[in-house]
Protein backbone atom coordinates (compact mmCIF):
# COMPACT_ATOMS: atom_id res chain seq x y z
CA UNK A 1 0.00 0.00 0.00
CA UNK A 2 1.21 3.37 -0.91
CA UNK A 3 1.12 6.95 1.26
CA UNK A 4 -1.44 7.78 -1.13
CA UNK A 5 -3.78 4.79 0.52
CA UNK A 6 -2.40 5.28 4.19
CA UNK A 7 -3.47 8.99 3.93
CA UNK A 8 -7.43 7.91 3.67
CA UNK A 9 -9.37 8.71 6.28
CA UNK A 10 -12.67 8.96 6.31
CA UNK A 11 -15.28 11.47 8.86
CA UNK A 12 -17.72 9.73 9.69
CA UNK A 13 -21.41 11.19 10.48
CA UNK A 14 -22.62 11.83 13.90
CA UNK A 15 -26.47 11.10 12.67
CA UNK A 16 -25.12 7.82 11.31
CA UNK A 17 -25.74 6.44 15.21
CA UNK A 18 -29.00 7.38 15.73
CA UNK A 19 -32.44 6.44 14.33
CA UNK A 20 -33.38 7.35 10.93
CA UNK A 21 -35.75 6.30 8.22
CA UNK A 22 -37.95 7.40 5.90
CA UNK A 23 -41.12 10.24 5.78
CA UNK A 24 -43.12 6.49 6.32
CA UNK A 25 -41.49 5.38 9.74
CA UNK A 26 -38.35 5.71 11.56
CA UNK A 27 -37.45 2.16 13.64
CA UNK A 28 -35.81 2.05 17.00
CA UNK A 29 -33.38 -0.01 17.49
CA UNK A 30 -31.59 -1.47 20.59
CA UNK A 31 -28.40 0.33 22.04
CA UNK A 32 -29.17 3.74 19.56
CA UNK A 33 -27.35 6.23 21.45
CA UNK A 34 -29.18 8.94 23.78
CA UNK A 35 -27.14 11.99 23.37
CA UNK A 36 -23.75 13.20 20.95
CA UNK A 37 -22.01 11.45 23.46
CA UNK A 38 -22.42 8.22 22.97
CA UNK A 39 -22.69 8.52 18.90
CA UNK A 40 -19.17 9.76 19.57
CA UNK A 41 -18.24 6.64 21.10
CA UNK A 42 -19.56 4.16 18.61
CA UNK A 43 -17.62 6.23 15.89
CA UNK A 44 -14.36 6.30 17.91
CA UNK A 45 -15.61 2.14 18.09
CA UNK A 46 -15.44 2.09 14.06
CA UNK A 47 -12.19 3.79 13.92
CA UNK A 48 -10.31 1.24 16.51
CA UNK A 49 -11.59 -1.80 14.56
CA UNK A 50 -10.61 -0.32 10.81
CA UNK A 51 -8.11 2.46 11.47
CA UNK A 52 -9.64 4.53 8.87
CA UNK A 53 -12.08 7.16 10.85
CA UNK A 54 -10.49 9.40 13.15
CA UNK A 55 -12.80 12.23 12.81
CA UNK A 56 -16.53 12.54 13.42
CA UNK A 57 -18.96 15.16 12.23
CA UNK A 58 -21.51 17.23 14.14
CA UNK A 59 -24.58 18.84 13.10
CA UNK A 60 -26.19 21.72 14.90
CA UNK A 61 -28.59 21.54 16.32
CA UNK A 62 -28.76 17.73 16.74
CA UNK A 63 -25.87 17.72 18.39
CA UNK A 64 -26.00 21.00 20.89
CA UNK A 65 -23.95 20.61 23.74
CA UNK A 66 -23.50 23.24 26.13
CA UNK A 67 -19.73 22.43 26.53
CA UNK A 68 -17.99 22.03 22.87
CA UNK A 69 -14.40 21.99 24.95
CA UNK A 70 -14.93 19.07 27.33
CA UNK A 71 -16.53 17.49 24.53
CA UNK A 72 -13.92 17.63 21.81
CA UNK A 73 -11.72 16.22 25.21
CA UNK A 74 -14.23 13.47 25.25
CA UNK A 75 -14.03 12.35 21.66
CA UNK A 76 -10.28 12.92 22.31
CA UNK A 77 -10.63 10.22 24.97
CA UNK A 78 -12.27 7.61 23.03
CA UNK A 79 -9.03 8.13 20.81
CA UNK A 80 -10.83 10.36 17.82
CA UNK A 81 -11.74 14.24 16.98
CA UNK A 82 -14.17 16.08 16.26
CA UNK A 83 -14.42 17.44 12.56
CA UNK A 84 -16.86 19.36 10.38
CA UNK A 85 -19.92 21.47 11.40
CA UNK A 86 -22.96 21.08 9.89
CA UNK A 87 -25.55 24.02 10.13
CA UNK A 88 -28.64 22.19 9.75
CA UNK A 89 -31.36 24.80 8.79
CA UNK A 90 -34.19 22.98 7.76
CA UNK A 91 -36.14 21.09 10.75
CA UNK A 92 -37.36 25.03 12.11
CA UNK A 93 -40.47 26.58 11.48
CA UNK A 94 -39.12 29.68 10.29
CA UNK A 95 -37.45 28.49 7.91
CA UNK A 96 -40.36 26.51 5.84
CA UNK A 97 -39.61 29.01 2.83
CA UNK A 98 -36.18 29.60 3.00
CA UNK A 99 -33.37 30.03 5.01
CA UNK A 100 -30.06 31.72 3.54
CA UNK A 101 -32.21 32.78 0.50
CA UNK A 102 -35.34 34.08 2.53
CA UNK A 103 -36.98 37.30 1.68
CA UNK A 104 -37.65 38.27 5.25
CA UNK A 105 -34.31 40.00 6.43
CA UNK A 106 -35.44 38.52 10.10
CA UNK A 107 -35.57 35.00 9.09
CA UNK A 108 -32.44 35.10 6.73
CA UNK A 109 -30.58 36.94 9.80
CA UNK A 110 -31.65 33.89 12.40
CA UNK A 111 -30.03 32.09 9.58
CA UNK A 112 -26.82 33.87 9.32
CA UNK A 113 -26.61 34.41 13.21
CA UNK A 114 -27.12 30.37 13.41
CA UNK A 115 -24.06 29.32 10.87
CA UNK A 116 -21.73 32.34 13.16
CA UNK A 117 -23.18 30.40 16.11
CA UNK A 118 -21.78 27.45 14.47
CA UNK A 119 -18.44 28.89 13.20
CA UNK A 120 -18.33 29.74 17.36
CA UNK A 121 -18.61 26.28 17.56
CA UNK A 122 -15.72 25.45 15.51
CA UNK A 123 -13.54 27.60 17.21
CA UNK A 124 -14.54 25.28 20.48
CA UNK A 125 -13.75 22.40 18.44
CA UNK A 126 -11.16 22.97 16.49
CA UNK A 127 -12.70 22.06 13.84
CA UNK A 128 -11.78 22.65 10.21
CA UNK A 129 -14.92 22.86 7.93
CA UNK A 130 -18.46 24.53 7.95
CA UNK A 131 -20.56 22.19 6.13
CA UNK A 132 -23.10 24.51 4.20
CA UNK A 133 -26.72 22.30 2.81
CA UNK A 134 -29.41 24.09 2.52
CA UNK A 135 -33.05 22.65 2.14
CA UNK A 136 -33.98 26.25 0.88
CA UNK A 137 -36.04 25.85 -2.57
CA UNK A 138 -39.43 25.95 -4.24
CA UNK A 139 -41.91 23.28 -4.85
CA UNK A 140 -44.17 25.51 -7.55
CA UNK A 141 -43.00 27.53 -10.98
CA UNK A 142 -44.06 31.32 -9.78
CA UNK A 143 -43.06 30.34 -6.00
CA UNK A 144 -40.33 32.00 -5.82
CA UNK A 145 -37.93 34.42 -7.89
CA UNK A 146 -35.02 32.31 -8.78
CA UNK A 147 -32.97 35.19 -9.34
CA UNK A 148 -33.15 37.27 -6.08
CA UNK A 149 -33.33 34.29 -4.39
CA UNK A 150 -29.40 33.36 -5.91
CA UNK A 151 -28.50 37.06 -4.72
CA UNK A 152 -30.09 36.89 -1.38
CA UNK A 153 -27.94 33.99 -1.40
CA UNK A 154 -24.87 35.47 -2.31
CA UNK A 155 -24.94 38.05 0.15
CA UNK A 156 -25.78 35.69 3.04
CA UNK A 157 -22.70 33.53 2.54
CA UNK A 158 -20.60 36.28 2.02
CA UNK A 159 -21.35 37.83 5.53
CA UNK A 160 -20.79 34.26 6.89
CA UNK A 161 -17.64 33.86 4.79
CA UNK A 162 -16.30 37.11 6.72
CA UNK A 163 -16.67 35.26 9.75
CA UNK A 164 -14.50 31.96 8.45
CA UNK A 165 -11.28 31.77 10.40
CA UNK A 166 -7.96 31.66 8.56
CA UNK A 167 -7.34 27.95 9.50
CA UNK A 168 -11.02 27.14 8.79
CA UNK A 169 -13.35 26.37 5.50
CA UNK A 170 -16.75 27.02 4.13
CA UNK A 171 -17.46 24.29 2.27
CA UNK A 172 -21.15 24.22 0.14
CA UNK A 173 -23.10 21.28 -1.03
CA UNK A 174 -25.42 20.81 -3.58
CA UNK A 175 -28.28 18.88 -4.22
CA UNK A 176 -31.13 19.22 -7.46
CA UNK A 177 -33.77 17.84 -5.48
CA UNK A 178 -35.45 17.40 -2.28
CA UNK A 179 -37.01 18.78 0.00
CA UNK A 180 -37.85 21.15 -2.92
CA UNK A 181 -39.13 19.89 -5.61
CA UNK A 182 -38.84 22.45 -8.53
CA UNK A 183 -36.18 23.99 -8.06
CA UNK A 184 -33.54 23.91 -4.71
CA UNK A 185 -30.85 27.33 -4.41
CA UNK A 186 -27.79 25.27 -4.55
CA UNK A 187 -28.82 22.49 -7.38
CA UNK A 188 -25.54 21.13 -8.98
CA UNK A 189 -21.83 21.40 -8.51
CA UNK A 190 -21.42 24.76 -10.95
CA UNK A 191 -23.82 26.45 -8.68
CA UNK A 192 -21.70 25.77 -5.64
CA UNK A 193 -18.44 26.48 -7.64
CA UNK A 194 -19.89 29.75 -8.63
CA UNK A 195 -20.78 30.69 -5.60
CA UNK A 196 -17.60 29.42 -3.76
CA UNK A 197 -15.50 31.06 -6.79
CA UNK A 198 -16.92 34.77 -5.34
CA UNK A 199 -16.13 34.24 -1.72
CA UNK A 200 -12.81 33.28 -1.91
CA UNK A 201 -10.30 30.14 -1.36
CA UNK A 202 -11.57 29.12 1.63
CA UNK A 203 -15.27 28.39 0.09
CA UNK A 204 -14.95 25.04 -1.28
CA UNK A 205 -17.65 22.28 -2.89
CA UNK A 206 -19.08 19.65 -0.95
CA UNK A 207 -20.25 16.54 -3.36
CA UNK A 208 -22.73 14.19 -1.64
CA UNK A 209 -22.52 11.24 -4.26
CA UNK A 210 -26.43 10.51 -3.76
CA UNK A 211 -27.03 14.35 -4.92
CA UNK A 212 -27.52 13.69 -8.80
CA UNK A 213 -29.77 12.68 -11.37
CA UNK A 214 -29.46 8.72 -12.20
CA UNK A 215 -26.67 8.61 -14.26
CA UNK A 216 -24.80 11.34 -13.73
CA UNK A 217 -21.30 11.09 -15.04
CA UNK A 218 -19.78 11.93 -11.07
CA UNK A 219 -16.08 10.96 -11.79
CA UNK A 220 -16.33 13.63 -14.69
CA UNK A 221 -16.84 15.97 -11.27
CA UNK A 222 -14.84 15.18 -9.22
CA UNK A 223 -12.02 15.45 -12.21
CA UNK A 224 -13.35 18.88 -13.27
CA UNK A 225 -13.55 20.14 -9.00
CA UNK A 226 -10.05 19.14 -8.69
CA UNK A 227 -8.79 21.00 -11.68
CA UNK A 228 -9.94 23.49 -10.46
CA UNK A 229 -8.89 23.04 -6.92
CA UNK A 230 -12.49 23.65 -5.13
CA UNK A 231 -13.52 19.88 -4.48
CA UNK A 232 -13.33 20.65 -0.78
CA UNK A 233 -15.50 17.12 0.48
CA UNK A 234 -17.12 14.18 -0.62
CA UNK A 235 -20.52 13.14 1.72
CA UNK A 236 -19.98 9.20 0.68
CA UNK A 237 -23.32 7.08 0.32
CA UNK A 238 -25.18 5.21 -2.47
CA UNK A 239 -28.31 5.27 -4.10
CA UNK A 240 -30.54 3.63 -6.22
CA UNK A 241 -33.49 5.85 -7.02
CA UNK A 242 -33.40 9.27 -4.59
CA UNK A 243 -30.85 10.30 -1.88
CA UNK A 244 -31.48 6.91 -0.37
CA UNK A 245 -28.09 7.63 2.03
CA UNK A 246 -27.33 3.54 1.69
CA UNK A 247 -23.99 2.35 2.35
CA UNK A 248 -21.26 4.11 -0.29
CA UNK A 249 -20.57 1.31 -2.74
CA UNK A 250 -23.61 -1.06 -1.72
CA UNK A 251 -25.22 0.21 -4.90
CA UNK A 252 -22.27 0.67 -7.32
CA UNK A 253 -19.00 -0.71 -6.37
CA UNK A 254 -17.70 0.39 -9.57
CA UNK A 255 -18.53 3.84 -9.68
CA UNK A 256 -17.10 4.62 -6.14
CA UNK A 257 -14.12 2.72 -8.16
CA UNK A 258 -14.15 5.13 -10.99
CA UNK A 259 -14.71 8.65 -8.79
CA UNK A 260 -11.69 6.96 -6.68
CA UNK A 261 -9.85 6.85 -9.40
CA UNK A 262 -10.25 10.23 -10.00
CA UNK A 263 -9.71 10.95 -6.91
CA UNK A 264 -6.23 9.39 -7.43
CA UNK A 265 -5.40 10.42 -10.56
CA UNK A 266 -5.96 14.13 -9.58
CA UNK A 267 -4.12 14.13 -5.85
CA UNK A 268 -7.11 14.00 -3.80
CA UNK A 269 -4.80 11.65 -1.65
CA UNK A 270 -1.48 13.49 -2.02
CA UNK A 271 0.04 14.79 0.92
CA UNK A 272 -1.72 17.86 1.70
CA UNK A 273 -4.67 17.11 -0.06
CA UNK A 274 -7.55 19.62 1.14
CA UNK A 275 -10.05 17.09 0.19
CA UNK A 276 -11.89 15.86 2.90
CA UNK A 277 -13.60 12.50 2.86
CA UNK A 278 -16.81 11.60 4.90
CA UNK A 279 -19.67 9.68 5.03
CA UNK A 280 -23.17 11.18 4.71
CA UNK A 281 -25.44 7.89 5.34
CA UNK A 282 -27.96 6.31 7.63
CA UNK A 283 -28.58 3.08 8.73
CA UNK A 284 -32.35 2.25 8.92
CA UNK A 285 -32.78 -1.33 8.46
CA UNK A 286 -29.34 -2.63 9.15
CA UNK A 287 -27.03 -2.68 12.50
CA UNK A 288 -25.40 1.04 12.76
CA UNK A 289 -21.88 0.82 13.52
CA UNK A 290 -21.42 -2.79 11.34
CA UNK A 291 -23.35 -0.64 8.85
CA UNK A 292 -20.34 2.35 9.10
CA UNK A 293 -17.65 -0.43 9.14
CA UNK A 294 -18.66 -2.23 6.24
CA UNK A 295 -19.00 1.44 4.30
CA UNK A 296 -15.17 3.04 5.20
CA UNK A 297 -14.20 -0.84 4.29
CA UNK A 298 -15.67 -0.31 0.75
CA UNK A 299 -14.57 3.19 0.43
CA UNK A 300 -10.56 1.47 1.17
CA UNK A 301 -11.22 -1.14 -0.95
CA UNK A 302 -11.88 0.94 -4.12
CA UNK A 303 -9.65 3.23 -3.33
CA UNK A 304 -7.11 0.25 -3.45
CA UNK A 305 -8.52 -0.95 -6.38
CA UNK A 306 -8.36 2.01 -8.36
CA UNK A 307 -4.39 2.65 -6.83
CA UNK A 308 -3.64 -0.62 -8.85
CA UNK A 309 -4.59 0.76 -12.37
CA UNK A 310 -1.71 0.81 -14.36
CA UNK A 311 -1.48 4.42 -15.47
CA UNK A 312 1.24 3.83 -17.65
CA UNK A 313 -0.60 1.65 -19.64
CA UNK A 314 -3.25 3.36 -19.47
CA UNK A 315 -1.87 6.36 -21.38
CA UNK A 316 0.16 4.15 -23.86
CA UNK A 317 -3.68 2.57 -24.76
CA UNK A 318 -5.19 6.18 -24.79
CA UNK A 319 -2.89 8.04 -26.56
CA UNK A 320 -2.77 5.04 -29.21
CA UNK A 321 -6.54 5.54 -29.86
CA UNK A 322 -6.54 1.55 -28.38
CA UNK A 323 -10.28 1.69 -27.01
CA UNK A 324 -10.64 -1.62 -25.67
CA UNK A 325 -6.81 -2.11 -24.11
CA UNK A 326 -7.90 1.23 -22.12
CA UNK A 327 -10.62 -0.09 -20.67
CA UNK A 328 -8.87 -3.75 -20.16
CA UNK A 329 -6.32 -1.71 -18.15
CA UNK A 330 -9.18 0.07 -15.64
CA UNK A 331 -10.78 -3.25 -15.09
CA UNK A 332 -7.97 -5.47 -14.69
CA UNK A 333 -7.79 -3.19 -11.83
CA UNK A 334 -11.60 -3.50 -10.86
CA UNK A 335 -11.56 -6.69 -10.87
CA UNK A 336 -8.88 -7.12 -8.86
CA UNK A 337 -9.61 -8.92 -4.93
CA UNK A 338 -7.93 -6.67 -2.84
CA UNK A 339 -9.08 -8.32 -0.09
CA UNK A 340 -6.24 -10.46 1.16
CA UNK A 341 -3.63 -7.51 0.91
CA UNK A 342 -5.92 -5.19 2.82
CA UNK A 343 -6.01 -7.75 6.04
CA UNK A 344 -2.31 -7.86 5.86
CA UNK A 345 -1.89 -4.08 5.87
CA UNK A 346 -4.84 -4.34 8.69
CA UNK A 347 -2.39 -7.19 10.57
CA UNK A 348 0.76 -4.29 9.91
CA UNK A 349 -1.05 -1.57 11.45
CA UNK A 350 -2.80 -3.81 14.48
CA UNK A 351 -5.82 -3.65 13.59
CA UNK A 352 -8.38 -7.20 13.24
CA UNK A 353 -7.64 -8.69 10.07
CA UNK A 354 -11.18 -8.63 9.66
CA UNK A 355 -12.76 -6.00 11.10
CA UNK A 356 -16.40 -7.39 10.87
CA UNK A 357 -16.06 -10.40 12.55
CA UNK A 358 -14.13 -8.45 15.05
CA UNK A 359 -16.83 -5.94 15.86
CA UNK A 360 -19.14 -8.88 15.89
CA UNK A 361 -17.23 -11.37 18.15
CA UNK A 362 -16.32 -8.03 20.47
CA UNK A 363 -19.80 -7.98 21.94
CA UNK A 364 -19.62 -3.65 22.02
CA UNK A 365 -23.05 -4.17 20.69
CA UNK A 366 -24.44 -6.61 23.45
CA UNK A 367 -23.20 -4.27 25.83
CA UNK A 368 -24.71 -0.83 24.68
CA UNK A 369 -28.12 -2.66 24.00
CA UNK A 370 -27.78 -3.81 27.81
CA UNK A 371 -26.55 -0.04 29.08
CA UNK A 372 -28.21 1.80 26.66
CA UNK A 373 -32.26 1.75 28.30
CA UNK A 374 -34.17 4.42 28.89
CA UNK A 375 -34.08 8.07 27.62
CA UNK A 376 -34.64 9.18 24.76
CA UNK A 377 -33.25 8.05 21.53
CA UNK A 378 -31.56 9.86 19.04
CA UNK A 379 -33.48 10.47 15.91
CA UNK A 380 -32.86 13.29 13.13
CA UNK A 381 -36.38 14.17 14.32
CA UNK A 382 -38.46 14.40 10.81
C1 LIG B 1 -28.93 16.48 2.71
O1 LIG B 1 -29.59 15.50 1.98
C2 LIG B 1 -27.66 15.94 3.33
O2 LIG B 1 -26.92 15.24 2.36
C3 LIG B 1 -26.85 17.05 3.96
O3 LIG B 1 -25.46 16.76 3.91
C4 LIG B 1 -27.34 17.04 5.36
O4 LIG B 1 -26.45 17.65 6.27
C5 LIG B 1 -27.47 15.54 5.60
O5 LIG B 1 -27.97 15.04 4.36
C6 LIG B 1 -28.34 15.15 6.75
O6 LIG B 1 -29.69 15.54 6.56
MN1 LIG C 1 -24.79 15.28 2.35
Amino acid sequence: MGTQLDNLAIELPSWAFGNSGTRFKVFGTPGTPRAVQEKIADAATVHRFTGLAPTVALHIPWDTVDDYRSLAGYAEEHGVKLGTINSNTFQDDDYKFGSLTHTDKTVRQKAIDHHLACIEVMNETGSRDLKIWLADGTNYPGQGDIRGRQERLAESLNTIYQRIGDDQRLVLEYKFFEPAMYMTDVPDWGTSYAHTLALGERAMVCLDTGHHAPGTNIEFIVAQLLRLQKLGSFDFNSRFYADDDLIVGAADPFQLFRIMFEVLRGGGLDDGSPVAFMLDQCHNVEAKIPGQIRSVLNVQEMATRAALVDVEALTVAQEAGDVLDANEVLMDAFYTDVRPRLAQWRTEHGLPANPMSAFAESGYQTTIDAERVGGTQSSWGA
